[in-house]
């Protein structure tokens, strides 16, 4: 099991952090989904066959890119 937590500036509403949620819940792997408004972080869980550069990759395609 591997947690990751990525900075995403895009998180704006309350409405970002549930499309964060559901989209990427919906990955194979993925554990657990928190996205925080306030600090504008996402804190995933995921194991096999989920991967950080399928996650990112997700992320950059709902419009709500990590930080570099
Ligand atoms: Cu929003």
């Amino acid at each position: 099991m591997t947690t990751v937590k990525y900075s995403v500036p895009n998180i704006s509403c309350m409405h970002c952090v549930h499309t964060i949620q559901t989209e990427v819940a919906d990955v194979k792997g993925v554990q657990s989904v928190k996205a925080d408004q306030a600090s504008k972080m996402v804190e995933i869980v995921f194991d096999a066959p989920a991967s950080e550069d399928q996650i990112k990759a997700l992320l950059a395609e709902i419009n709500y890119p990590i930080a570099a």
